[in-house]
């Protein structure tokens, strides 16, 4: 007798509107490539965002540049998704500023953007811009950035020693660098000033909200009707932000748990904005 397989019906993976991701550091070690290159290969969406630092040339400048394997893949798993249909937005960051001198370049689905604004299908006008104008309002100066890249660094090192380990434990991942900053009351108020800072360049630019990075601190919250949403890193906490067909916007885990939800915002009208506008 003769059995027939049954062949299990691959599901596809749910359609976005818009995926934003930042904060990637390929090129520097601290990359967490191979994670982000599966979340990339599971990815369904209309347009995606790279919101800054996603090739970390400042490390390739001056330290020792590292490029496996998965960092090819995330390359590839982009251009993948840039085939499948998917419209791919830049807008470099501290990291990449070398190319920003490319901003305003347009290719077939491909832009590379200083800043831009992302309309949802709730009718929301979203800032997305990498966060690094924002280090002035924070009191953040130059020798304190450097300062604290090195010693950020220093603790990233840590942070992957120590999920090498516990990965041979079996446990999950654990982000070190993460728990420092939450016990670290100047951390803490570096972020709540950088949010802050965040939602009154959107107000003044009249826009309903930002979506940016730049902190290594992914969020999801709205205050007076004002949208903050942080995208997160792919260093230490492994987050994407999505927007769904219907305008719910959902912070995601790299294995696309979801962290936070914020429901869409009721309409007077069925029309479904254009995905954006000139910033
Ligand atoms: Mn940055």
């Amino acid at each position: 007798m003769t059995t027939v397989a049954s062949t299990p019906v691959a599901s596809l993976p749910p359609r976005r509107r818009a995926v934003f991701i930042s904060d990637i550091h390929l090129g520097s070690k601290h990359c967490h490539a191979a994670e982000l290159a599966d979340f990339l290969c599971g990815l369904r969406c209309d347009r995606l965002y790279l919101v800054g630092d996603i090739v970390d040339l400042w490390w390739m400048a001056s330290r020792r540049a590292t490029w496996k394997e998965a960092h090819n893949r995330v390359v590839e798993a982009l251009h993948a998704l840039r085939r499948a249909g998917t419209e791919i937005v830049y807008v470099p960051g501290n990291h990449d500023r070398p190319i920003r001198r490319f901003c305003g370049l347009v290719l077939p689905r491909m832009a590379i953007r200083r800043r831009t604004i992302h309309v949802t299908a709730d009718g929301r006008r979203l800032l997305v811009v990498h966060g690094d104008d924002y280090d002035n309002a924070t009191h953040f100066g130059s020798l304190q950035e450097k300062l604290g890249d090195w010693l950020y660094y220093r603790i990233l090192t840590g942070n992957r020693l120590l999920n090498f380990v516990r990965q041979r434990y079996g446990l999950r991942y654990w982000s070190l660098a993460e728990f420092l900053k939450r016990q670290s009351g100047a951390a803490e108020r570096y972020i709540a000033r950088f949010a802050q800072a965040g939602f009154e360049d959107a107000k003044r630019r009249g826009l309903d909200g930002i979506v940016c990075g730049h902190i290594h601190r992914a969020a999801l919250f709205e205050r007076e009707g004002c949208v903050y949403a942080n995208d997160g890193d792919w260093v230490e906490s492994l987050t994407a932000l999505a927007e769904e067909p219907d305008g719910t916007l959902r912070l995601l885990s790299h294995t696309g748990d979801t962290l936070a939800v914020m429901p869409p915002r009721l309409r007077l009208t069925s029309q479904v904005p254009e995905l954006s506008r000139a910033a």
